[in-house]
């Protein structure tokens, strides 16, 4: 049997995305990049190339070179005005903070006209992340701050806002999966300014403007529904209880509900031994090896089987991909199923039914898959997936 989605597919619903992997940024360019103005006041700059990747090879950097607290030092990118979402949404992108030569306050990231702002706010202990929205109709901010924004390492972030037009507005914030401060509820959302039309990235705004150094982002995406942040290997509900090859269920989730999200493109998901022995299968009789899966656009689960090896105790399984966290799955057993499964099921192998996904830990890529792989047989045809 192969590899089958648990859920429908259907396309990916995201509003805005940019991977930057075009190698350009405006919409005029060829081939054309997603945002409409690009501007950057020297000798501040801005770029898409090779350093801000994070995942493929291109990102967007901004390297800020001015302390000088005069007007025009911004340096930003802004999509063009699109179909308004007037309810909810959700906005994400992987950031990175390096090369900080004078600490200082800025604006990284902007929904508008709505005006919620992701920022880096500085502190004595050095730069936190800070949501911050408008209310009312006199427009006046609130925010809320999160935890210290560690240089030189990208970091999921995202954020979202919903009750748009309501008095009820709430905005809330993740930070490698990780909800951040109290979030802001309650706001008064009814003025006809509290819309989704546009998005804006880089340094659009610093308060002081004292701030020199460099902001790098990839994989940024804003949607009307909730997107997959991380990934989850757990082993299914219905699945039996003991066999020399377990099922386990493969997918992706959002921060903001942990309830399954589509794959915003094509997916493909490494899938790791790190501890303890093994290997992963496409089939429930473990026959046909697989170093990984793939989920097509706007699929969110799908099963994969693994087979334990060695002399029994616990293995430790990991699913990567780099434009999401990481998961793990420790699996634990007393026996070791050297035949074939079918004839001699294991011990008793049980997993531990959730995930324990690193929050931010962005796990080495298989470190184990090449011994395993020089183990085992290669079945051609069977569905594979190329370790990045
Ligand atoms: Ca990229
Ligand atoms: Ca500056």
């Amino acid at each position: 049997m192969l590899l089958h989605p648990l859920t429908g597919v259907a396309a990916s619903n995201d509003w805005f995305s940019d991977d930057f992997e075009t190698g350009t940024l405006r919409a005029s360019e060829i081939p054309a990049g997603r945002w409409s103005v690009v501007g950057a006041s020297s000798p501040n700059a801005l770029s898409n190339g090779a350093v801000g990747a994070h995942r493929g090879q291109y990102g967007l950097t901004v390297v800020d070179r001015t302390n000088a607290s005069t007007p025009d030092s911004e340096a930003s990118v802004s999509s063009d005005e699109r179909a308004p979402l007037s309810s909810e949404f959700f906005v994400r992108a992987w950031m990175r903070l390096r090369d900080v030569s004078t600490p200082g306050s800025l604006v990284a990231l902007q929904a508008l006209p709505v005006q919620v702002e992701l920022r880096l706010r500085s502190q004595s202990a050095g730069p936190v992340w800070e949501l911050a929205v408008m209310t009312g109709a006199s427009r006046t901010y609130v925010s809320f701050f999160g935890s210290r924004v560690e240089a030189d390492r990208w970091h999921l972030v995202e954020f979202s806002a919903s009750g748009l037009g309501t008095r009820s507005g709430e905005a809330r914030l993740w930070v490698d999966g990780v909800e951040q401060g109290t979030g802001v509820s309650g706001r008064d959302w009814t003025d006809p300014s509290y819309v989704m039309k546009r998005v804006v990235m880089g340094e659009p705004w610093a308060d002081s403007r004292t701030f020199t150094g460099t902001l790098d982002f990839d994989d940024v995406r804003v949607s009307a529904t909730p997107m997959a942040s991380r990934l989850v290997l757990r082993w299914p509900v219905d699945a039996a209880t003991s066999s020399g090859c377990i099922p386990l269920e493969v997918s992706l989730r959002s921060s903001a509900t942990g309830a399954p999200a589509p794959a915003p493109y094509e997916t493909e998901v490494a899938l790791a031994v790190t501890a303890g022995a093994g290997g992963f299968h496409s089939d429930e009789a473990c026959k046909s090896p697989v170093p990984g899966m793939l989920l097509p656009t706007g699929a969110s689960e799908r099963r994969v089987y693994f087979r334990p090896g060695g002399t029994g105790g616990t293995a430790m399984l990991a699913a990567s991909h780099p434009d999401f966290l990481p998961a793990t799955l420790e699996v634990v057993g007393g026996g070791a199923p050297d035949g074939d499964p079918d004839e001699d099921p294991a011990g008793p192998w049980t997993t531990d039914l959730g995930c324990t996904s690193a929050p931010g830990a962005l796990v080495a890529l298989p470190l184990l898959l090449g011994p395993w792989l020089r183990r085992r047989s290669w079945r051609p045809g069977a569905p594979t997936c190329p370790v990045e």
